[in-house]
């Protein structure tokens, strides 16, 4: 549906070895095609910290729950002193607009220095609140540091729109705010858990499980009219980009791709691997762009991590296992 919005999606944690890479020669001031090639196979750690005060354990934290665990991205409007300020947050739905927003620095002013990732320098990821609609827009930069881009929200509701970037001498981060489309709604359940996505004739199977707490793998099929697909296209040097977004508070995870085109080893199809780590346990919706004879198509899942308890009862009785209980998730009735 959203069809100019299909641009490739980022990976938090690229973002974040980028940021943990900053004193390791890479501060140069010249913004040129990119880092060296090997950078982008570096994995992230769980614990990204610089300043180093956590000191060198390898141990990852014993759950979930743990203190000490970085809060996922997208929450915040504001972090480590950037904060994003859009021009307006209400969009008349259905219309394409003008959507201007700036990011502004430690020093108060809009900060017009980024690092390229992924070969842009600022990704923006809108979704609607119920999870049932996303774009992967790339908004111009102005020189006053001003962003903006064509945003049409397809119908009245809430929506969060994230900003993925990496400020010039600073860590990359994803910084996120609500925005509003005016008029009558109808409340959306969250779509069913399912391992099949089809789109435009595609259809996208997904194997492997989202594990609270851990790193997991995820392995992506592309087939069409019953044949894999082998030859998928690079699409801002990968073959596949996912977003993963929690149900809920749309937390925004860290995901990345194992291999990249041209390294050897990374097949252009049917498959593509990522590894995502989930914080908790819950539902996950995620957003798979690849790109196949020349067109940008989005497969979305809604996956659950870990075993959940059905919905709680007004009544406040212990609920059966009732195996139709999945159509609730859009209420908040309790
Ligand atoms: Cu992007």
């Amino acid at each position: 549906m959203n069809a100019p919005a299909r641009l490739g999606a980022y990976a938090l944690g690229l973002v974040v070895i980028f940021g943990g890479a900053l004193g390791a020669g890479n501060a140069v001031g010249a913004t040129g095609p990119g880092p060296a090639a090997g950078a982008h196979t570096v994995h992230a750690t769980p614990s990204a910290s610089q300043a180093g005060d956590h000191g060198t354990h390898t141990e990852p934290a014993p759950g979930p729950a743990a203190t000490g665990e970085p809060a996922p991205g997208g929450l915040q409007v504001s972090q480590d002193g950037y904060t994003l300020l859009p021009q307006a947050t209400t969009v008349e739905p259905g219309e394409a607009t003008d959507f201007r927003f700036g990011v502004i620095g430690p020093d108060g002013k809009p900060v017009t220095a980024y690092r390229t990732e992924h070969g842009k320098r600022l990704h923006l990821i809108v979704v609607s609140r119920d999870l049932g609609s996303f774009q992967h827009l790339h908004p111009e930069l102005t020189d006053d540091g001003v962003w903006s881009v064509k945003l049409t929200l397809p119908e009245a509701g809430a929506y969060r729109a994230f900003a993925d970037f990496v400020p010039e001498g600073g860590r990359g981060l994803t910084l996120g705010i609500d925005l509003q489309a005016p008029g009558a709604q109808e409340p959306q359940a969250l779509p069913a858990t399912s391992r099949t996505a089809t789109v435009d004739g595609y259809t996208v199977t997904l194997d492997g499980d989202l594990t609270p707490g851990a790193s997991g793998k995820l392995t992506l099929t592309v087939g069409k009219d019953g044949r894999p697909v082998t030859d998928l296209q690079p699409y801002l040097g990968a073959y596949g980009h996912l977003v993963a977004l929690r149900a809920g508070d749309l937390a925004y995870l860290h995901v990345h791709p194992d291999g990249e085109p041209g390294d050897g080893t990374t097949p252009s199809g049917p498959q593509i691997t990522f590894y995502a780590e989930v914080p908790s346990r819950g539902d996950y919706r995620l957003f798979l762009d690849f790109q196949h004879e020349g067109t940008v198509r989005t497969a979305d899942f809604t996956v659950r991590a870990g075993e959940l308890p059905a919905p709680a009862t007004t009544s406040g009785q212990a609920p059966a296992a009732t195996p139709s209980a999945s159509a609730s998730h859009g209420d908040h009735d309790h």
